[in-house]
């Protein structure tokens, strides 16, 4: 996930109000940043080097000599360890430069499966949490909802989109908890499966056209509460796809079958079963 060099060494001079001087100086003798070079030798720094200097900047400001600083960074640029912790408050703090680094350091440390488990799941969840407890207020929560969604959708991009009648994923009306469709959309992808995340709560006949139009192959709907299922009429679900899949918390066997699906308890079930129907 390296982006190119695009930044001169004036413009990274006015974005981190270190001056040109102190940005050669520190490549000279730390090897950091290390930016690339036009052919004629200019330095183009990438936005990775821009939000390091950031962060390095904000060590200098708390007392940090330069050589502490850029070691601080360089230290906790290889850990993984307290990642979702400073996500999760760059987030609440509403410091999405700092949240966007944060997460980019997480994907090339962990990699994309290993980010979306061990680090957009965690903190969104966490944001979750905080939120039913009432300290996490509604536009924290939307703020950082959004942000996360918005990488999931570069995770699965990064996947790959494999060729196929497509498998809509998503939560019922009524329903926010998104994580599960979330997941289940990535490992389906991850699988080689062409699963197309529409996000929470789509209304069924919006779904049911949109399935139409694809030729979708299935529909799978994540539940972590059973009171909106329990408030669909019987069959509901049936119409979908040719194939509706329901799991999650608020599911289970006896109300798939209700509303005319196939509950799958775990993502393994549901690879499976769309396997055999291959
Ligand atoms: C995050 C969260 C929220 C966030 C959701 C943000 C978002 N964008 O997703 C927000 C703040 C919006 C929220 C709102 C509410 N929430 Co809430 N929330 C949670 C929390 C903290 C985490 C849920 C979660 O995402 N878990 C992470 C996922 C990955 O885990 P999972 O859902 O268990 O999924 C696993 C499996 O079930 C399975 N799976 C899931 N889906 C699928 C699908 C398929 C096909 C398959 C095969 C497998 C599968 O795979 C996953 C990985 O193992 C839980 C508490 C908790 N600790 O669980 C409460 C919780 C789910 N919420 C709850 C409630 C009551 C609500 C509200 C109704 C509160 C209110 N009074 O308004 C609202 C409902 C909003 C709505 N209409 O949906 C209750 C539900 C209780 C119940 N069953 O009735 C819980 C359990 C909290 C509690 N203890 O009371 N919530």
């Amino acid at each position: 996930m390296t982006r190119p060099g695009v930044y001169t060494i004036a413009e990274v001079e006015a974005m981190t109000g270190l001056s040109a001087e102190v940005l050669r100086q520190w490549e000279r003798r730390y090897g950091f940043p290390k930016p690339e070079r036009t052919p004629g030798g200019h330095r183009l720094y990438r936005p990775e080097d821009v939000e390091a200097l950031l962060v390095v900047r904000r060590f200098l400001e708390e007392g940090a000599t330069p050589q502490a600083a850029i070691r601080r960074y360089l230290a906790q640029e290889s850990r993984p360890e307290g990642l979702p912790q400073e996500l999760l408050a760059a987030l609440l703090e509403a410091d999405l430069p700092r949240a966007e680094a944060l997460f980019r350091r997480g994907v090339k440390l962990l990699g994309p499966e290993g980010a979306l488990r061990g680090l957009l799941v965690p903190v969104l969840k966490e944001v979750g949490e905080g939120w039913h407890r009432g300290e996490v207020n509604v536009a924290q929560e939307h703020l950082a909802t959004q942000f996360l969604r918005s990488r999931l959708h570069e995770l699965l991009d990064l996947a790959g989109y494999p060729r196929g009648a497509p498998i809509l994923v998503t939560t019922p009306p009524g329903e926010r908890h998104e994580l599960g469709a979330m997941l289940a959309a990535y490992y389906l992808r991850r699988r080689g499966f062409p699963a197309l995340y529409l996000g929470p709560d789509t209304p069924l006949p919006d779904l049911e056209n949109l399935s139409r139009e694809l030729g979708a192959r299935a529909v799978v709907l994540s539940a972590s509460l059973s009171e909106t299922l329990k408030a669909l009429p019987q069959g509901a679900l049936g119409r979908l796809a040719p194939k509706v899949f329901l799991g999650g918390q608020g599911a289970d066997e006896e109300m798939a079958k209700g509303l005319g699906a196939t509950y799958v308890p775990d993502l393994e079930a549901l690879l499976q079963a769309l396997e055999e129907e291959a």
